[in-house]
């Protein structure tokens, strides 16, 4: 899809200048309290959120993640780094690596970005990227086409009191609860919180951002929740927006308030005012009408301060928020305010079309809440399977492959998907691993060929909020040889089933030289 942009031009020609990034993160326990509750988590390097992971367009990357967990293996995803021509290195247990083993094993991610923007890495295996498996990235373009005095990573997320792997797993328990006949759900947030990037919340505190008058200042705002999203905003501050994702922006829209759903990321511009003597507030609310299940003690609204300079960081702001027309709607910003900056119009008659019906329902004989895809739910747990990728490489036919792994062959060509939310309640923010795809509509009613879809360059992203009740319809271009996995991002609807992954270009994968050190993390 992007084989023709200016930012892969640039990224070609930027070997020259290209340099290899390294970094040795440690992965091992400790008990911080980043809202006030001690709590186990699993932590990189002992901060929460982990090391940012930051290199420039054409760089090569090298994370040697050790595993010191005691009891569990796990796996890195670098989410939105598409891994082209390293498909081992995408971090996902079954479908394209094998755990790193607990008791110090250890596995050496060795990529190169070929997209710019801002984006986050987490754990892969189960659900433990809400212990704190989880931290940004950052990829620079050579080339950056937007001017800003200084930035800021600010993370939203949802964050979780139980601290222990098998009770994050509850609803995988099949049961009842007492007599409802209803199985086990999972658990609902305890906190919501805004971190200010690498170690922000290691501890309860009230993160602060410092602007000087006049000038202008790029937030790289990402959602690590593990299930809810945030309307996001600054008192006063219009949000202009230049990066969904790792699509960059035409600039041209300015919002007040930003919906960031779980895995997406926004770059946005803030200009500071100037003769300004006051503080005011960054505030993420929490849109919980989206949810079913629900904490009637979680406050909702979680609020950073934006201290001006000359201004006491102890004087309390009294700004008001904007009006919000737009809450709890559980949708993506119209796609007519997310264009691209570079322009791509979408193939109007893709080569293949593949339609997918996802939901939850109860599942009374399993005892389970499951999510399925076209009617078979993947097994999420499932994390010491020999992973699709090697399965393929090793002469597995897709067609052979258990129908559980809900796993789509891709050939050369434009994909476009066809996913239906309309099985069972609830939106999903969808993500698919290995592709930047367009998003060409949320459709109301029925799919009808091109009717309602948006080709005049549409919205670029790798995670969409699907609505209730919806059709999306999303499309990229085969370019990217290896297993993509495709699921809801919110932890626990991925881990009751809520997933599926497409075989891209098989017959390419079987050319594909996978390093020992890859096949070695598998048991023998
Ligand atoms: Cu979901």
């Amino acid at each position: 899809m992007k084989a023709f942009t200016a930012a892969y031009l640039a990224y070609l020609l930027g070997f020259a200048s290209a340099k290899v990034v390294k970094y040795e993160w440690e992965l091992s326990y400790r008990t911080i309290s980043p809202n006030g509750v001690s709590k186990r988590m699993a932590l990189v390097n002992n901060q929460f959120p982990g090391p940012t992971m930051r290199a420039s367009l054409g760089d090569q990357v090298q994370v040697t993640l050790t595993n010191n967990l005691p009891d569990n293996g796990t796996s890195i995803h670098f989410h939105g780094i598409n891994q082209l021509g390293t498909p081992w290195a995408d971090g996902v247990p079954a479908i394209n690596q094998c755990p790193i083993p607990a008791n110090g094993g250890n596995f050496t991610y060795t990529f190169t970005p070929d997209e710019a923007g801002t984006s986050f890495w987490h754990s892969h295996y189960g659900p433990q990227y809400p212990l704190g498996v989880v931290g940004p990235t950052i990829i620079d373009d050579p080339s950056e086409p937007y001017k800003y005095d200084d930035e800021y990573v600010v993370v939203v997320t949802d964050h979780f009191n139980i601290s222990d792997w098998t009770l994050l797993a509850i609803d995988r328990t099949p049961g009842f609860v007492g007599n409802t006949g209803i199985p086990p759900r999972p658990p609902a947030p305890d906190s919501v919180l805004i971190c200010a990037g690498t170690g922000g919340c290691n501890t309860k505190s009230q993160p602060s951002f410092q602007f000087t008058p006049g000038k202008t200042y790029r937030l790289r705002i990402i959602n690590m929740s593990a299930f809810v999203g945030f309307h996001f905003s600054i008192d006063e501050h219009p949000l202009q927006l230049i990066g969904s994702d790792f699509a960059a922006l035409d600039g041209k829209t300015s919002v007040e308030q930003l919906p960031i759903w779980p895995a997406q990321r926004y770059d946005v511009l803030v200009q500071a005012k100037t003769n300004f003597t006051d503080n005011v507030w960054m505030r993420s609310v929490t849109q919980n009408a989206c949810y079913p299940i629900q904490n009637p003690k979680l406050e909702l609204e979680t609020r950073a301060l934006v201290n001006y300079e000359g201004v006491s960081a102890s004087k309390v702001p009294s700004s008001q928020p904007f009006a919000d027309p737009k809450a709890n709607d559980c949708r993506d910003l119209d796609l007519s305010q997310i264009k691209p900056r570079e322009v791509e119009d979408a193939v109007e008659t893709p080569d293949t079309t593949i339609f997918l019906a996802v939901g939850l329902y109860n599942n009374a004989t399993a005892r389970q809440i499951q999510g399925v895809v076209n009617n078979s739910s993947y097994p999420a747990y499932d994390v010491n399977a020999k992973p699709t990728l090697f399965d393929i490489k090793d002469g597995v036919d897709v067609a052979a492959l258990p129908t559980s792994r809900n796993a789509y062959a891709l050939h050369n060509g434009t994909i476009r998907v066809v996913l239906n939310t309309t099985l069972g309640p609830g939106a999903h923010p969808y993500h698919l691993h290995g592709h930047t795809f367009q998003v060409l509509g949320y459709l109301n009613g029925t799919y009808h060929g091109n009717d309602g879809l948006d080709l005049v360059n549409p919205t670029r992203r790798d995670t969409m909020m699907v609505p209730v009740n919806a059709t999306a319809v999303f499309q990229f271009k085969t370019n990217n040889p290896g297993v993509q996995f495709f699921h809801c991002h919110m932890e626990f609807h991925l881990n009751e089933g809520l997933a599926s992954q497409f075989v891209e270009l098989p017959d390419e994968i079987r050319k594909l030289k996978i390093p020992a050190d890859a096949r070695n993390l598998c048991p023998k």
